[in-house]
């Protein structure tokens, strides 16, 4: 059994999510990519890192976003650019590609409409196959990325925290680095979330959970922590002070791309 890593989580510092000057700064590109699981063309957006060329290989995070987003939420909400723009400037980040998804597997991906709908909700599951089997590939095609699972990572907020822990722990074979902020009523039930307990222990290189007290969805960190602590699973735990909000995520991506990939 690993040990749980005793790490002292320090809060982002003031300025962790502004521009701030650097010499150089990562880059967005906006893809389209044939999901063969949907049958129509997606979107996702890529960040290369500053620096970033074409003769290096890099690890990639997959970022995923909640029920009221899209592709673009990080980036209208959460300032991922500014956060690993100064992550990089200060060298507390690996090198990496971050991958941010739309996680609305259907035909019609836009958060409209009656977000809460049967087939809304199936399509955050959907999304598995379109991840595996559709987006990963392109990303893999396309970038110089690195494809083993420690050089693969997946988060995200809320539907997509659930995600993460759903997807990455079902696929410990393809990612060695899990983040969930706030995860949703989508995350898997303890059990049924890690099967085999010391098989996942022994894979997961990091397996993050943070959630605000003040969330209404606490108690869907609180049932999956209490299974951590009771079972051993190496992982690390932040309970922030906020609510389901954005204060939580910028600090949830702010600590996790810290930890990924070292
Ligand atoms: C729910 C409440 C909230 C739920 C999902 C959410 C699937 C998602 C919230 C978010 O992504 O912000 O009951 O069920």
């Amino acid at each position: 059994m690993k040990k749980v890593p005793l790490d002292p989580i320090a809060p982002a510092p003031a300025g962790f999510d502004l521009d701030q000057l650097h010499r150089t700064n990562g880059a967005i590109d906006v893809i389209t990519y044939d999901s063969k699981t949907v049958g129509t063309k997606r979107h996702a957006l890529v960040y290369t890192p500053p620096g970033f060329s074409k003769d290096n290989s890099y690890p990639v995070l997959y970022l995923l976003h909640g029920i009221g987003g899209d592709e673009y939420e990080w980036f209208n909400h959460g300032r991922p650019q500014a956060i690993l723009d100064n992550l990089h400037a200060n060298k507390q980040i690996a090198e990496c590609i971050v991958v941010f998804p739309n996680g609305r597997a259907m035909v019609n991906d836009r958060a409209e409409g009656d977000l809460f709908a049967p087939d809304k909700i199936a399509a955050f599951t959907t999304f598995e196959q379109d991840l595996l089997h559709d987006l990963i590939p392109y990303i893999e095609t396309r970038y110089p990325v690195l494809t083993d699972r420690e050089n693969r990572a997946i988060a995200g907020l809320s539907m997509g925290g659930g995600q993460s822990l759903n997807i990455g722990l079902r696929h410990l074979e393809r990612f060695a680095w899990v983040g969930a902020f706030s995860p949703a009523p989508n995350t898997l039930a303890p059990a049924e979330l890690i099967p085999h307990v010391d098989e996942a222990s022994e894979r997961i290189k990091l397996l993050w959970l943070s959630c605000g007290k003040a969330d209404d969805l606490y108690y869907v960190s609180e049932r999956t922590l209490a299974f951590l602590v009771e079972r051993h699973v190496p992982h690390l735990w932040l309970e922030e002070s906020g609510g389901h909000d954005w204060t939580v995520w910028k600090s949830g991506l702010y600590q996790f791309a810290q930890r990924i990939f070292q």
